[in-house]
């Protein structure tokens, strides 16, 4: 395959689902601490407070990435654990990131740092947390806190992970923390976050930054029958939720007005404060994009769910803000992951390419998360874990990545998610992205064929 010359080839991590030590060295509770504890919000009662020990197996860890070839390691850093309680700076908490960051380049492994990857400290929630303004403000501060320790040796910092899992999934739909079912507060987290992106950028800019950007997921929003107009006006709402929420404020100052009228009812415009999105707006260097599956929407959930011999229940979503009820995947004759969600490579290829034509001004991409889950993963009696499918996957996606760049994309790197085996938020445990094997009960780390393949990959260009 052939790709740009220094393209970056990495795998990524989150603070709350590798690192554990969830209350040692000053960290105190950040709100998957606490979700944690809500009966049945996470699949068999599983806590991030060990989760890969990452905290502890550090220098392990690292000395397995320089074994895989990676040259980038993308984390998060845990606000919880760096301001804990939103005081004072807490220089155990920075002094672990310092660590890693000195181990990462030492290793040669460029650092790619996400300030935040949803786990805000539970006292700012307990003060309304991202549907306070203040928030932002506080987060500014955090950030500021950050670079101050780790500015002279991090060249490219990420604002946010996947807002929008942190605003509509964690206000709205009540999946992830803090589980709130409020579809105001959920478009102020929209806007709070936005905010606190574009109040980070200028500072961190203003302190001479290298690389600033941010990391959105984002889909494709295909209507189920393509002629059909409540299909095609689903797609539209979904389109607008999903994507243009994110994207317009970012890179062109403005929320989208098919969306502000969507979601009039629940006042997000009456947010929207003089001067917010200018600073929202302010230039990045990079995008980043997640991508897992397309969405196919149909505004005929019972239609569609019939034809498609869906169960109503569990494949059929209800929003708020989509007005009807409509149907996302798995919806296509297409292999699925152990999370039920399509395998379709091509998706990727197409957003890629489809951004650039649609955002004249936008920065170079990096595809910043990409990779599967697989049920299976056990190691066996050769001391291997065989895992063949995610193997396929990320090649079929590599692929499309390089046949979006030939379409004129500008990708300049891809992360593959996740480096190890790591709490999958409100799944848990049981669901497993790694490329290393994680033995939950020893901690013990083996590197699977998937990651092996990758690093032949890294080295040669293929996997073989
Ligand atoms: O594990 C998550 C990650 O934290 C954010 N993006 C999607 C991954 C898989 O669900």
């Amino acid at each position: 395959m052939s790709f740009p010359a220094g393209f970056l080839w990495g795998s990524a991590t989150a603070a709350a689902q590798v690192e554990g030590a969830a209350h040692e060295d000053g960290k105190e509770d950040s709100i998957w601490d606490v979700f944690a504890r809500v009966p049945d919000a996470i699949a068999h009662g599983d806590t991030p407070e060990v989760a890969s020990d990452h905290y502890h197996r550090m220098p392990e860890d690292v000395a397995l990435m320089k074994e895989l070839g990676l040259g980038a390691y993308r984390f998060s850093t845990s606000w919880a654990r760096i301001k804990p309680g939103d005081r004072q700076v807490n220089r155990k908490g920075l002094d672990f990131y310092s660590r890693l960051v000195d181990e990462l380049l030492e290793a040669g492994i460029m650092p790619w740092l996400t300030l935040y990857h949803w786990d805000l400290p539970q006292a700012l929630q307990e003060r309304g947390g991202w549907s306070n303004r203040d928030t932002a403000y506080r987060f500014q501060e955090f950030a500021i806190a950050v670079h101050d320790v780790l500015g002279d040796r991090v060249s490219h910092w990420t604002t946010f992970n996947e807002p929008l899992c942190s605003s509509l999934i964690a206000y709205a739909s009540g999946e992830h923390a803090p589980g709130l079912r409020d579809p105001r507060a959920a478009l102020a987290a929209v806007h709070h976050q936005h905010l606190a992106h574009g109040l980070t950028v200028e500072a961190l800019r203003a302190r001479g930054a290298g690389k600033l950007g941010i990391t959105l997921n984002l889909t494709n929003a295909i209507p189920d029958l393509p002629g059909d107009p409540l299909d095609i006006e689903a797609a539209r709402r979904v389109d607008a939720l999903f994507n243009r929420m994110y994207l317009e404020p970012i890179l062109l100052s403005r929320y989208p007005d098919d969306l502000l009228m969507d979601v009039s009812e629940f006042g997000l415009g009456e947010l929207i404060q003089a001067g917010d999105l200018e600073v929202i707006g302010a230039p990045i260097d990079f995008l980043g994009v997640n991508y897992y599956h397309d969405d196919n929407v149909s505004g005929h959930p019972l239609r569609a769910g019939a034809r498609l011999n869906l169960e109503p229940t569990t494949r059929v979503k209800s929003s708020p803000f989509v007005g009807s009820e409509y149907v996302t995947f798995p919806s296509r004759d297409l292999p699925r992951t152990a999370m039920d969600w399509e395998v379709n490579p091509d998706g990727l290829r197409a957003l890629l390419v489809r951004l650039g034509h649609e955002y004249p001004n936008l920065p170079p991409l990096y595809v910043t998360e990409n990779g599967g889950a697989y049920g299976g993963d056990v190691v066996g009696e050769d001391g291997q874990v065989h895992d063949p499918e995610r193997a396929a996957y990320i090649l079929h996606h590599i692929r499309a990545v390089e046949e979006a760049v030939a379409e004129g994309a500008d990708v300049r790197g891809y992360f593959l998610w996740s480096l190890l085996d790591n709490f999958e938020w409100a799944w848990g445990f049981q669901k497993r992205f790694g490329i290393v094997h994680v033995d939950y009960e020893t901690q013990l780390r083996t590197v699977k064929d998937s990651g092996l393949a990758y690093a032949r990959f890294i080295r040669n260009g293929s996997s073989s």
